[in-house]
């Protein structure tokens, strides 16, 4: 299995995330932003991170990517089977990929990844998503968590864990992390689901890359 594109993407990061907690080797080969390749168009059309293959098997968006792994290598899964609780992970999922990284992804372009790139970047955009769009997703985040070392959806992890994590990292790299005053029940459900191996170890290498 190949992963195409830079850890430091939530999308990408979801992907890598998912396939470690499957016991599945995966290799990483970090695409960043910029021009791609022919070979690389040919998989994701529109340029976007991740894109993916499995021998022959070739597929962009990491929703498509981790249904695609889930089903191909089921002896693990992290969707679950019941169509309540696969209706509330495909939420989830949802929600991190289109609210949560809304909110957080100016905060991360404008504080910490543009100026390392030495391009231009907007301060004032990055602290009114951390004003506006930031409170409202956290609020939600708060009501919906769990107790620390507990689960979104039924007794084990599955999507839903992973995916509204995978946000919340991009947002800690330009020094933003889960306020446990005001969002307390949040702050420890995903402090405690980002300390296992397989975001701590993605985290730490995206750190000695990128200096965040
Ligand atoms: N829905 C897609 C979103 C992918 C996406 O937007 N990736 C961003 C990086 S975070 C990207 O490739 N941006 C580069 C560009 O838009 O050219 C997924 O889940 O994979």
């Amino acid at each position: 299995m190949i992963v195409h594109g830079s850890s430091i993407s939530p999308f990408v990061r979801k992907v890598l995330v998912f396939a470690a907690e499957k016991g599945l080797a995966c290799e990483n080969r970090p695409t960043g932003l910029g021009p791609k390749s022919d070979e690389f168009m040919a998989i994701s059309p529109f340029g976007k991170i991740p894109a993916f293959e499995d021998g022959d098997y070739k597929l962009c968006d990491s929703s498509a990517i981790v249904h695609y792994v889930d089903a191909a290598y089921a002896a693990t899964p992290l969707i679950p089977a019941d169509p309540k609780d696969r209706g509330r992970a495909v939420w989830f999922d949802e929600y991190a990929d289109t609210i949560m990284f809304a909110a957080f992804a100016p905060i991360f372009w404008n504080r910490a990844l543009a100026p390392r790139l030495k391009m231009p970047f907007d301060e004032a955009l990055a602290a009114k998503a951390e004003a506006e769009a930031v409170p409202p997703v956290l609020a939600y985040l708060e009501s919906i968590a769990p107790e620390a070392g507990a689960y979104l959806i039924g007794d084990s992890l599955s999507l839903a864990d992973i995916a509204v994590c995978c946000p919340l990292v991009n947002g800690s790299y330009a020094g933003l992390t889960v306020d446990a005053d005001k969002y307390p029940r949040a702050a420890a459900y995903t402090a405690a689901i980002l300390a296992r191996p397989s975001f701590a170890t993605l985290i730490a290498a995206d750190k000695a890359m990128m200096g965040f």
